[in-house]
């Protein structure tokens, strides 16, 4: 596998389906290296420690991390597996953050606020740009913009996760405006 396959098949374990390689994660995401790597074999996948560990250094958004002692590896955030409730620091946000979708979404956003969908936060940035790259994974991208600091007086939660991604339950239309 390269380095996009192997972070491809992390994200899928880590985030979504660890039992399709007979793997266990604890309610912060963490997993044994060592089983992720007996299971990964037993299904097909040449990888390593040293491979791992050259794809969670490597990755430019920082999606995974390893523990301290180096036996546990975790997705820092993305989940949609329940066994997985990640405890987040919460915090006050900006003024505004972006959320990149593709335009075919926006009339049901316009009307139903961003949803989580299958994961558990909906994701928003402080860059413009980032959210246009998270946009354009679905089709031609549209920004949108956030209130989420008028939000977040009104009593909804922010979180940061460990690699700069804003997390928040769901936003209401009221919220959302156009960007680009
Ligand atoms: C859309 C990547 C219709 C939402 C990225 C998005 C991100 C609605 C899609 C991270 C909707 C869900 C997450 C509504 C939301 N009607 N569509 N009411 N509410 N949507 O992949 O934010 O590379 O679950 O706009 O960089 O695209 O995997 O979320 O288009 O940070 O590390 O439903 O995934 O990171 O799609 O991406 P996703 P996302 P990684």
């Amino acid at each position: 596998m390269n380095d996009t396959e192997i972070s491809k098949f992390l994200s899928f374990v880590l985030r979504h389906q660890p039992e399709v390689i007979g793997l266990t994660l604890d309610r912060e995401g963490w997993a044994n290296i060592d089983d992720l790597l007996v299971g990964a074999i037993a299904d097909g996948k040449s990888l390593s420690y040293e491979l791992i560990e050259a794809v969670v250094d490597g990755s430019d958004k920082k999606r995974f991390a390893i523990s301290e002692d180096g036996t546990l590896i975790r997705a820092v955030q993305g989940h949609s597996t329940e066994a997985v409730q990640r405890s987040f620091p919460e915090q006050v946000p900006p003024p505004v953050l972006y959320h990149g979708t593709a335009t075919r979404f926006v009339e049901s956003i316009r009307e139903q606020g961003l949803l989580a969908g299958s994961r558990q936060y909906v994701h928003l940035s402080e860059h413009q740009e980032t959210a246009i790259s998270v946009g354009k994974r679905y089709g031609k991208p549209i920004v949108l913009k956030i209130q989420a600091l008028q939000m977040q007086q009104q009593g909804f939660k922010f979180f940061l996760s460990e690699n700069g991604v804003w997390l928040t339950q769901s936003v209401p239309a009221q919220f959302i405006e156009d960007s680009l």
